[in-house]
């Protein structure tokens, strides 16, 4: 039967072959810092600085021109633009990849490195330069409160009523470059059984594998336009 409402969750490693480090891969972020140290909301509290120049480093190099949407991130957009029935793209990276590629249809469920958020007024900013202690509030102008908009352990991930909506209703669900090790994410493939056909494309077998009714492993960006051509 061919699918009509899709939903596709993407993790770090699709956007590898275009330059970013993956978390749990071998040379990944976490082999460099502790979650404990800069991915909670505790690290925050405790250390602002370390926390900011954690973000600050990745913002940075986000914006750095060698760091562009590869072959998956431009075949997602492709899909997007010409599937015809409901799609929703889910991606746990901070990075801006997939919206540089077009793709319209998504959710930044782990929130983006380029905006900020602020404590005291919750006001959600677009955001390139370096954030600090002293960083005031474009909205309310208060200082100490500027933080990455970014979803950390113990934090709830962002529209997740929305993600829980395209899950139900979808009959296809497609995992692309993620371990399958950080929930909720990890349990989307539990919630569409029973309803959606599941596909696990990944270089290598995620955590998650056996709940797949199908994997195929290798490179994103052969992988991914494969799939959607
Ligand atoms: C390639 C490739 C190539 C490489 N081509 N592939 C016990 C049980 C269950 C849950 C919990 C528990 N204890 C605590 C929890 C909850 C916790 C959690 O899941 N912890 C686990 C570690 C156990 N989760 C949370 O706290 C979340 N919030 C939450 O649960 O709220 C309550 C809630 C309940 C119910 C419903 C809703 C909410 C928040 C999680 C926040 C995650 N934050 C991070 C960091 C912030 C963003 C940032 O700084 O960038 O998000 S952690 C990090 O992991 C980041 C990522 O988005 C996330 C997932 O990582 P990802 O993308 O899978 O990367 P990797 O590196 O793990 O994998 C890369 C994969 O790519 C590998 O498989 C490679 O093989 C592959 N690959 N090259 C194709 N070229």
């Amino acid at each position: 039967m061919t699918p009509r409402n899709i939903v596709i969750l993407t993790g770090a490693g699709i956007s590898a072959e275009s330059g970013l480090a993956t978390f749990r891969d071998k040379d990944g972020l976490w082999s460099k810092v502790r979650i404990e140290d800069v991915a909670t909301p505790e690290a925050f509290a405790r250390d602002p600085a370390r926390v900011h120049a954690f973000y600050n480093a990745r913002r940075a190099q986000i914006r750095d021109p060698a760091i562009a949407p590869n072959a998956a991130h431009l075949a997602l957009a492709e899909l997007d633009a010409r599937w015809p029935g409901e799609l929703l793209l889910v991606t746990q990276n901070v990075d801006d990849l997939h919206a540089r590629a077009g793709s319209r249809r998504m959710v930044a469920m782990h929130g983006e490195l380029a905006k900020a958020r602020c404590l005291e007024c919750e006001a959600v900013h677009p955001w390139v330069e370096d954030l600090s202690t002293a960083t005031p509030c474009p909205a309310c102008g208060k200082t100490g409160g500027m933080r990455p908009h970014i979803v950390w352990f113990g934090e709830m991930p962002m529209q997740m009523d929305r993600i829980g909506a395209a899950l139900e209703a979808c009959d296809l669900f497609v995992s692309i470059g993620t371990s399958g090790n950080v929930y909720p994410a990890a349990g989307f493939v539990a919630e569409v059984a029973g309803h959606a056909r599941t596909l696990e494309l990944n270089l290598e077998p995620s955590a998650g594998r056996s709940r797949f009714d199908e994997a195929r492993h290798g490179p994103a960006t052969r992988l991914v336009p494969d799939f959607v051509r």
